[in-house]
């Protein structure tokens, strides 16, 4: 470890063999112990003792005591230690975006990137706070009154994936917290220091302000943890983001107990290139789309439509700009792709350039490992006559395919046959391609873009997506809904008493 790594760690306050477990104080956890590697080295980044299910208890227990406290704030008082909360992420963002590089392989720039995006939520959920609008209606009855109103949930369970190791604890964490919800969160394996160093960050935030302790930590495996917090009726929402199976899983176990779940799976996400496009437009699209974050992003580009007039060329252009994207160090100056998280992403994505071939398809450049230590490898462009099997698949890495198409009815028809449905984009000039795409037999997804990538949403908006994707909505918009509880109220305030639907029953 380099002395910079040490200052990093230090400055966060995260210690070897520090504790998994936070219920307002850090627990003396005695579970396994779990290592966390630096996957551009493959060297020992940290250590972190696991909760055993009874540390994992008490952490429950602490924030069901937590929102019996935390409900009864104003949503404005709460707005407030969010955005202190949004201040604090501020004074620590180069050293939390440099232990995102450090944990799982980011460039620096992402790694700010999503610390900012954390700021961005502390700020729009501090708006929210005052605009956790219920609606009012009028009631069929003379003298009645009646009107909807959101009300806290209860504890959330947030579960996160190794490739937004912060930001995504922070779309549910900052608006759960101004609904006036506690939560445990139970983050990757892969990624277990950054949620140490964020938990740091709100603990001082909460403790300055004789806050409850709502932003609660469990990090522990998934018999021990994961599965007892899915099936527990304490938790009234489990917000979860990762893999298809892991999604099919906690979602049907929420549902067996009535609970409810927000799920944000897998994307296997298209961009449909028409001939009037502009191509340096398309290309600098494309290329961070695809390639970015080592196309770890749910959001990640997948499969590109090529109208058959700009075909040639595009590929030519892809070809050449692919293996001049320089992988390395995500933490050195000039780098766009850091590693893979893991071995097994490497022999994943190994795998699947293999399938494409046995498939049909071609590789038309990248999918090499690089001969040096940790997981990288080299974005891929495979050329994929329709239909490949393997496109319908999410491999977790930057492997891009190609298909030409004629009409743009057929491209449309070809990017909405997978199980996913997360984000989609067309690159065109003409008003008419671009309205069709967007129209009700356009793109099958919840994003829809013109004219921009798949990936790099803003937090305004709702993000998710439907099929295997699963549905649910977090960040931005009315997203804050699936935090809280809906109540519809009815008041008389007359001397009679008037009965729905026309009713009588005089006595
Ligand atoms: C994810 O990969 O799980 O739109 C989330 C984006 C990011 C979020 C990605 N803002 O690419």
């Amino acid at each position: 470890m380099t002395d910079t790594t040490r200052d990093i760690l230090a400055s966060l306050g995260v210690t070897t063999d520090h504790s998994g477990a936070f219920d307002g104080t850090w627990i003396q956890t005695s579970g396994q112990r779990l290592e966390t590697l630096n996957p551009s080295t493959g060297e020992v980044l940290g250590s972190v003792v696991m909760a055993t299910p009874a540390e994992y208890e008490r952490v429950v227990k602490s924030s069901v005591a937590a929102f019996d406290e935390w409900r009864t704030w104003t949503a404005p008082g709460r707005g407030e230690i969010v955005r202190q909360l949004g201040d604090a992420l501020r004074e620590h963002k180069e050293a939390l975006g440099k232990l995102v590089s450090l944990e799982v392989g980011k460039i620096y720039s992402e790694g700010l990137g999503e610390v900012q995006e954390m700021i961005d939520m502390a700020d729009l959920a501090v708006g929210m706070s005052r605009q956790l609008y219920g609606k009012t209606m009028h009631s069929e009855r003379p003298q009645h009154r009646m009107y909807e109103q959101w009300m806290p949930l209860g504890p959330v369970g947030i579960i996160t994936a190794f490739n937004f190791p912060v930001a995504v604890w922070a779309w549910n964490a900052m608006v759960a917290a101004v609904c006036g919800d506690s939560m445990v969160w139970k983050p990757s394996p892969e990624a277990p220091l950054c949620s140490i160093a964020v938990t740091r960050i709100a603990q001082r935030v909460l403790e300055a302000n004789g806050a409850p302790a709502i932003f609660n930590l469990a990090i522990g495996t998934v018999e021990e943890v994961g599965e007892p917090m899915v099936v527990d009726s304490r938790f009234p929402l489990i917000s979860a983001t990762g893999s298809v199976p892991m999604g099919r899983r906690v979602g049907s176990l929420v549902a067996q107990r009535m609970g409810r779940s927000l799920l944000e799976l897998g994307g296997n996400n298209g961009i449909v290139v028409m001939d009037d496009a502009d191509l340096d437009l398309t290309l600098r699209g494309v290329v961070f789309a695809a390639a970015g974050t080592a196309g770890q992003r749910c959001t990640t580009l997948r499969r590109l439509f090529l109208q058959k007039g700009i075909a040639a060329e595009m590929k030519q252009r892809l070809v050449q700009a692919f293996p001049s994207i320089k992988v390395g160090d995500p933490l050195e100056e000039g780098t766009l792709i850091g590693p893979l998280i893991n071995q097994t992403a490497v022999d994943n994505m190994q795998q699947a350039i293999a399938t494409a071939q046995e498939q049909g398809g071609t590789l038309l450049c990248g999918g090499e490992v690089l001969d040096r230590p940790g997981n990288f490898v080299t974005p891929a462009v495979i050329d994929a006559p329709q239909k490949l099997p393997i496109t319908c698949e999410e491999t977790f890495a930057p492997i891009l395919y190609v298909t030409e198409f004629e009409t743009l009815e057929e491209a449309i028809e070809l990017h909405n046959a997978v199980p996913q449905g997360l984000s989609s984009a067309i690159f065109t000039l003409n008003l008419r391609h671009a309205e069709v795409f967007l129209s009700n037999t356009g793109s099958d997804c919840g994003i829809a873009n013109v004219n921009i990538g798949t990936s790099g949403a803003e937090i305004g908006g709702a993000f998710g997506g439907e099929k295997e994707t699963g549905g649910g909505r977090e960040a931005g918009s009315d997203s804050w809904k699936a935090y809280m509880r809906r109540q519809t109220c009815t008041i008389n305030w007359g001397t009679d008493l008037p009965l729905a639907q026309g009713v009588e029953f005089d006595v």
